[in-house]
């Protein structure tokens, strides 16, 4: 690993400081570095405060040092004004000569623009140092600018014969087909994304709460498909733990491709990602208007011979583990 790779990867580290509190803003991670050492570290602050270089450059001690040394970002930094002042003006008032990214901002606001400001004022500055890595981490922010609709994962739990759900089911017990680390797992994954969705089936089966009691961080925004507009709100996706936003025939038409409906909706609200978990039909909307990022799919060893079956689809299995008795199974679209 480089010299520049090793400080890009620490920026990517701290970045993630910013989990749950940006968004739809990107978490984006800046350090300092002067005579081979680095000086000081920002993470950007929740919505509508300050970008990760202001934090890092505010935390320099000595600032006659900031003419000598090097900031590296994860993201371009950018040059309009937003909810703050451009940090590419920041960098440029302070005199740092060096700048080294990780990869170029995509909302069109900025878009190459920080760096021509930068470049134009006489700084030397390296694109797209870790630029894979540094486009995953803020994959969620480029789909939203990019696609104009959130990164969209697909999340289920089917038996080892296929089935999603039993077809009837006592109401007072839960059915299980994963073990507590899993279950755990989800709710680790739920804190990193903006907002979680079920079909109207699902509450009605399950009544869950989707939200991260498991795990520690930020209940995503609940989304419930409510096609008929009947559910009662004594359903627990409605109580005081996370806003819920409900989806009627008032807010899309039924009766149209409501995946894409679903997805615009959700970017108009400034939702940059959501997790669909369930129930089969509204899984299987989304995969038929081919309108997902990723699928993660837990295989229980239960059989239940009969019952809803699972979603059917095909993506690239990009890893197979093993949770206890569990596999998990992680697709990329194809
Ligand atoms: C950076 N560093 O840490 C972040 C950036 O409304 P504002 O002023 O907060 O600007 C939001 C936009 O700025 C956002 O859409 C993205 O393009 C960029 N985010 N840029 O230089 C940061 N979070
Ligand atoms: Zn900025």
């Amino acid at each position: 690993m480089t010299a520049h790779e090793t400080y890009i990867k620490r920026c990517l580290q701290i970045a993630k400081n910013g989990l749950g509190t940006t968004r739809p803003n990107p978490m984006v991670g800046a350090v300092i570095v002067y005579n081979n050492q680095i000086i000081a570290e920002g993470f950007t602050n929740p919505y509508g405060g300050p970008h990760a270089e202001v934090n890092a450059i505010n935390a320099v001690k000595d600032q006659s040092l900031l003419a000598k040394s090097t900031i590296y970002v994860t993201l371009e930094p950018c040059s309009h004004f937003g909810k703050t002042p451009p940090c590419s003006d920041l960098i440029i008032r302070h005199n740092i000569p060096n700048v080294v990214i990780g990869c170029i901002d995509d909302n069109p606001e900025v878009a190459g623009k920080g760096i021509a400001k930068l470049r134009a004022s006489g700084c030397n500055v390296i694109v797209g140092v870790l630029e894979a890595e540094c486009k995953t981490h803020h994959q969620r922010f480029f789909t939203f600018h990019n696609k104009k609709r959130p990164y969209i994962i697909l999340k289920w739990a089917e038996t080892a014969d296929g089935f999603i759900a039993p077809l009837k089911k006592d109401k007072q017990k839960p059915v299980w087909i994963t073990n507590q680390y899993s279950r755990q797992l989800v709710h680790k994954w739920r804190a990193k994304e903006q907002a979680i969705l079920v079909g109207t089936n699902t509450v009605i089966a399950d009544n869950p709460s989707l939200t991260v009691r498991d795990w520690s961080g930020e209940n995503p925004i609940r989304v419930v498909l409510d096609s008929t507009s009947k559910l009662d709100t004594d359903y627990a996706i409605f109580n005081e733990d996370a806003k819920t936003i409900r989806i009627t025939s008032e807010t899309i038409d039924f009766k149209k491709p409501i995946a894409i409906q679903i997805a615009t909706l959700l970017y108009n609200d400034n939702i940059n990602s959501v997790i669909i978990e369930g129930g089969s039909q509204t899984l299987q909307t989304f995969i038929d208007e081919n309108l997902w990022d990723e699928a993660r799919v837990f295989i229980g060893k239960t059989e239940f011979k009969s019952g809803i079956k699972a979603p059917q689809f095909s993506g690239n299995l990009i890893s197979e583990t093993t949770i206890k008795n569990d596999t998990l199974k992680l697709y990329a679209k194809n």
